[in-house]
């Protein structure tokens, strides 16, 4: 589908990349990125054939699931239960040193309204909350998405979440997204409704963009929502995914380089996706961060404008202004 692109009707000529328009539209995304480094090959997500077997149980499971349906539960068995565990109680502790307050009072409400502690949370009770609070919904995927599909989702307030969990013997750092990942670092996120209306707008403006645009968002991505910075009564504190949701980028982000977040010169910076963050881009507050973004997104060049019908659920076109 992602091959396609939209044909401007007069003119017989290409305009942009095919994007998801509505909710039918996103039935089709799905797709799982290869993951093509090599060291990958050595981790025991990788290597232990017993685990693999299961992510296999579980990914076909989550691929079943199409936006607007219930999503389907797990049982997760007691590894995988004690795995969340021993993660959730370290984590809890290390992500009131390093995260914004933004983060942390979000993480209390779910907390306390979906029991966090305890067990592995279902997808199913995380969508109901967000509807709830953000009117963002939840579409269970079976592995990382290639870019294009994860941000188009976005456009839609679609997060797309994986189901299964990390290693056991890895529980402080795994390369892949995982439920830990999805629900302690993006969910509170998504259950404040600046976050989700900046990952909307970010998403909106993938729809259509052409590759450089595309990856020039997707590095953005990267430096705001999974691994971003801002100032808070004079300190830099997390509030991206990738940091709470990992114990050893919690004990890095104190140690680690910060820059002054620039979107026109960050979005062509490489970053690792294999190892903690070397350097962290912060604002002055999370509201800089916001308005950087949206100052570049005016820069993006498309044929059109794009703005989302929360009626209709749907991506309408405008002529550019
Ligand atoms: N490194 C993160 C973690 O261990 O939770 C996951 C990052 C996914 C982009
Ligand atoms: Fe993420």
């Amino acid at each position: 589908r992602y091959d396609e692109v939209v044909i401007d009707n007069d003119s017989q000529i290409p305009v942009v990349p095919w994007y998801p328009r509505n909710d039918e539209d996103l039935k089709t995304i799905g797709l799982i990125m290869e993951v093509k480094e090599e060291n990958n090959q050595d981790h025991p997500q990788f290597k232990d054939l017993v685990y693999r077997k299961r992510r296999e149980e579980i990914a076909k499971i989550s691929q079943q699931h199409l936006i607007g349906e219930p999503i389907p539960y797990i049982s997760y068995n007691q590894q995988e239960e004690e795995t969340w565990k021993k993660i959730y109680t370290i984590l809890r502790e290390r992500v009131e040193k390093v995260m914004s307050q933004r983060y942390l009072k979000n993480l209390e409400k779910i907390e306390n309204a979906l029991g966090f502690k305890y067990k592995i949370p279902q997808l199913r009770d995380i969508d109901a909350y967000l509807k709830a609070e953000t009117g963002f919904r939840i579409k269970a995927t079976h592995g990382i998405l290639s870019q294009r599909e994860f941000l188009n989702a976005l456009g839609h307030r679609v997060f797309c979440c994986t189901q299964y969990i990390r290693h056991h013997s890895t529980p402080e750092y795994t390369p892949e997204p995982d439920i830990v990942h999805e629900l302690v670092g993006h969910v509170p996120l998504f259950a404040d409704k600046e976050v989700a209306d900046l990952s909307q707008e970010i998403g909106i403006l993938s729809c259509g963009a052409e590759q450089k645009d595309l990856s020039r968002l997707g590095t953005l991505y990267w430096f705001t929502l999974e691994f971003g910075a801002c100032k808070e009564n004079g300190q830099i504190k997390g509030y991206g995914a990738g940091i709470a949701s990992s114990i050893g980028e919690c004990d890095n982000f104190p140690k680690a380089n910060y820059e002054k977040f620039d979107p026109f010169i960050h979005a062509d910076r490489p970053y690792p996706i294999q190892t903690v963050q070397p350097t962290f881009m912060y604002t002055e507050s999370f509201e800089e961060a916001m308005q950087e973004l949206i100052i570049f997104g005016k820069s993006l060049q498309k044929p059109f404008g794009l703005y989302y019908d929360f009626i209709e659920k749907e991506l309408k076109a405008t002529k550019r202004i």
